[in-house]
């Protein structure tokens, strides 16, 4: 077993003065029974916890370190950018170079907007949606996480999910009767919504590949029928590539669907690790935001110059290395591979879902395809298994319903020892 005394010491200090214990539930591992690890530092494929104990990571905090942590150019941007000053809350030319920097890898944006997370990116973008069609509702799929905004804790994937509050309490009623929900990889779902709600929706908005109830890829046309649907009755199209973007393309999900958003959110990858959102798209549409129109968003930290140092840098590494993708899928078919012999060797109840270097292994042997099929993992197996797999120094996201990360840090022997753990850890707990 682990020692993990320093980091539970820590916990209960911190369960006192933070929420919880925690900034943000999924830190929690409450879903897991046990308290988190407290991390120290990372680098590469690795972390370390205040206890010194190191792991290999798949969480890579929960998507942005596609390159791996505390990679030396990104580092050395930061470091640089810091000396000249953290904040001016004013125009930098780096908020420029990062502008058109996103929009050479997505066509799709033609105009964008830094903000400082993807929920203020998500939240941006439905107001903008509102502002453009002067509709109200909007349609959001079961399972589907955009942030913590209020219009979308309805039925809401990750965190929400984990805990079984996908309905959060403090959501005006008023606002969750504008959220409709319409049901992953069914589009005939959302064609009911919209004959039932004629020109009342303003916007539907999708994670292209949801990453939060666990990976689940959209079936084919999935996403171009709903491109169809939005434009035929006038719903701007709001794909979030949070997690997507630059992560299992270049270009993101659109790239790999070969889809045109209407409207496109970014967090966290585009910080290469720092705070940072955007939500960016047509031109027409992105016109209405203040100054230039009359939709209002702002923020102080918005463009920030470290977030944004960090970020350039990260894009342009991967805009300039397209064998980093080809051996993300390399590395990432491998280890999925390693799991399917496992589970064919012992028969076990387990599946699989993967899009490029995002994936899950679920508890149970139907298809995941939503939010219904999802729920139907044992969670209880989950939990038990991400147990065995953080004492053989593997650290995964402590939930069932999220995704897992590969890096280009990771080597093989990563994998590896991944591949190894993991025939241990399911033999322990599944059977
Ligand atoms: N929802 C994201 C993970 N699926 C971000 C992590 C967080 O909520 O802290």
């Amino acid at each position: 077993m682990t020692n993990t005394s320093r980091s539970e010491s820590l916990f209960q200090r911190s369960v006192k003065i933070i929420p919880g214990g925690v900034n943000s539930p999924v830190r929690a591992f409450k879903s897991v029974g046990r308290s988190p690890v407290f991390i120290q530092r990372a680098r590469g494929s690795k972390l370390w916890d205040v206890d010194g104990n190191e792991y290999i990571d798949y969480v890579g905090s929960w998507g942005p370190m596609i390159l791996g942590h505390a990679h030396p150019r990104i580092v050395e941007a930061v470091q640089k950018a810091a000396i000249d000053g953290t904040s001016f809350g004013a125009a930098t030319e780096r908020e420029l170079e990062m502008a058109e920097l996103i929009a050479s890898i997505m066509p799709s944006v033609e105009m964008v907007r830094m903000v400082n997370s993807g929920t203020e990116a998500t939240m941006s973008a439905i107001r903008l949606a509102r502002a453009f069609t002067g509709r109200e509702k909007i349609i959001k799929f079961e399972g589907c996480y955009h942030g913590h905004a209020d219009s979308f804790l309805i039925k809401a994937g990750s965190g929400a999910m984990t805990l079984g509050i996908p309905d959060s309490p403090g959501v005006p009623r008023s606002i969750s009767a504008d959220t409709l929900t319409a049901r992953y990889n069914d589009a005939k779902s959302v064609t009911s919504l919209i004959d039932n709600y004629p020109n009342e929706i303003a916007a539907l908005i999708i994670e292209p590949v949801v990453g939060n109830m666990g990976c689940v890829p959209p079936k084919p046309n999935f996403l171009s029928e709903l491109r169809a649907l939005c434009s035929q009755n006038g719903i701007v199209f709001i794909v979030d590539e949070v997690m997507t973007g630059f992560r299992i393309a270049l270009g993101g999900a659109q790239q790999l669907y070969n889809i045109t958003p209407d409207i496109t959110t970014l967090g966290k990858i585009i910080g290469g690790g720092l705070p940072v959102g955007a939500y960016g798209g047509k031109k027409e549409i992105m016109s209405m935001v203040a100054p230039a129109g009359p939709m209002y968003q702002a923020g102080t930290l918005s463009g920030n110059p470290l977030a944004m140092a960090a970020g350039i840098e990260m894009l342009k590494i991967l805009k300039s290395d397209p064998s980093i993708y080809s051996r993300l899928e390399e590395k990432s078919s491998r280890l999925e591979k390693g799991f399917q012999s496992i589970i064919e060797k012992h028969n076990l109840p387990l599946m699989q879902n993967r899009v490029g270097s995002m994936f899950t292994v679920f508890f149970t042997k139907r298809n995941v395809i939503d939010y219904d099929t999802a729920k139907a993992a044992d969670v209880k197996k989950f939990a038990l298994y991400f147990n065995e797999m953080l004492n053989r120094g593997i650290y995964l996201a402590p939930s069932q319903f999220e995704a897992a990360f590969m890096s280009d840090a990771h080597t093989d022997d990563d994998i590896e020892r991944t591949i190894e753990a993991a025939e241990h850890s399911l033999l322990k707990t599944v059977q």
